[in-house]
C-alpha cells in the first residue's frame, strides 16, 4: 500500500491515490500462469509442458474443454435468467399447458451428443498417444514406498544401481530449493530421449505424477505399470504422490532433472559409484504377496 498518501491529503489527491492503489493492487494480485516444473503461490493454469503429451493435454484443456465449459455455462445462465424474467408469475400469469415439443427434445438430445463427440475425438487421440509407448531409449524403474520414492537404473544401459529419494527437511534446504518439493536424490534423465518409466510400489498404492511431463500413473504393489515421456527442455521438474497413501503422503515429492547427454553420462558414472553399495529396490514379488508391516 505504499502508493497511498500517508495522511492529511486533499480529497482530490486521496481519490487519485486510492485509484492508483486499487489499480496497482489489482495488478499485483492478478494471478500469473503457472511456469515450468513446479507451482508457485498465486498461479493459475497448468504447468508449462515440456513433452508432446503434456502439450497435447494443455491444448485439450485450455483450447477445447475450457471454451466448451464456458459456452455451456453461459448459455444455461442466460436461459435461466431469461426464464426468471419472462415467465415469472407477474409477467406470465397464465402458464402454458404445453408438455411436449418434439423439435426441442430432439435438439436438446442431439446437441449435447454432438458436443461429447467433439470432445471425444481429441480425448481418445490423446489416450492413444499416452498408452501406445513408442520405441524408448532408456528405462527408469520407480518404486513408491511409505513415504519416499526409489529409482532404479538398469545395468544394461550403464546403470545397475538404485537409490532412495526423500523430501528434504526444512533445515536442509539450500538457496533455490523448494520446500516440500526438493529431494535429497533427484532422478536424472537426458534431454530429448524417450524414457520408459516402470512404476510399482512396495506397500500401498501411490500415484506417480509429474505435471510438466504429462504423466500420472498408479504405483500398485505386485504390479508393474508403464508410462513414458520425452522431455525436450533441460531443467528440474517436480511432481508429487497423487494417491492418498498414508500420513506422510504429502512428503513424497518426485524430482526429475533433465540434462544434456554429456551431463547425464557424467552423472551416471558418478551415481554408479555413489549408490554402488545401495541395495536394489524390490520390483516384483515372486509369490505376489505384499509385505505387511509388523503389528498390522
Ligand atoms: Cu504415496
Amino acid at each position: 500500500m505504499r502508493f497511498l498518501p500517508k495522511s492529511g491529503c486533499r480529497a482530490k489527491n486521496c481519490g487519485i491515490g486510492l485509484a492508483l492503489a486499487g489499480a496497482c493492487s489489482a495488478f499485483y494480485a492478478a494471478p500469473a500462469w503457472a511456469g515450468f516444473g513446479h507451482p508457485d503461490p498465486g498461479e493459475i493454469g497448468l504447468q508449462e509442458p515440456v513433452t508432446s503429451i503434456a502439450r497435447e493435454m494443455v491444448f485439450f484443456h485450455n483450447d477445447i474443454l475450457t471454451p466448451i465449459i464456458f459456452a455451456v455455462s453461459l448459455f444455461v445462465a442466460v436461459l435461466i435468467l431469461y426464464c426468471i424474467y419472462r415467465f415469472n408469475e407477474k409477467a406470465n400469469p397464465t402458464p402454458s399447458a404445453l408438455t411436449h415439443n418434439t423439435g426441442l427434445e430432439v435438439a436438446w438430445t442431439l446437441i449435447p451428443v454432438l458436443i461429447l463427440v467433439v470432445i471425444a475425438v481429441p480425448s481418445f487421440r490423446l489416450l492413444d498417444h499416452q498408452l501406445i509407448i513408442p520405441a524408448t531409449d532408456m528405462t527408469v524403474k520407480v518404486t513408491g514406498h511409505q513415504w519416499y520414492w526409489s529409482y532404479e537404473y538398469p545395468p544394461d544401459q550403464g546403470g545397475g544401481f538404485s537409490f532412495d529419494s526423500y523430501v528434504k527437511d526444512r533445515g536442509d534446504l539450500k538457496p533455490g530449493d523448494i520446500d516440500l518439493l526438493a529431494v535429497d536424490n533427484e532422478a536424472v534423465v537426458p534431454v530429448n530421449k524417450t524414457v520408459l518409466v516402470q512404476v510399482t510400489s512396495s506397500d500401498v498404492i501411490h500415484g506417480f505424477t509429474v505435471p510438466s511431463f504429462g504423466i500420472r500413473i498408479d504405483a500398485v504393489p505386485g504390479r508393474l505399470n508403464e508410462t513414458w515421456f520425452k522431455a525436450d527442455r533441460e531443467g528440474v521438474y517436480y511432481g508429487q504422490c497423487s494417491e492418498l497413501c498414508g500420513e506422510d503422503h504429502a512428503d513424497m515429492p518426485i524430482a526429475f532433472r533433465v540434462v544434456s547427454q554429456d551431463e547425464y553420462t557424467a552423472w551416471l558414472a558418478a551415481a554408479k559409484k555413489k549408490f554402488a553399495a545401495a541395495k536394489s529396490a524390490p520390483l516384483h514379488y515372486a509369490d505376489n504377496t505384499i509385505p505387511v508391516a509388523a503389528g498390522n
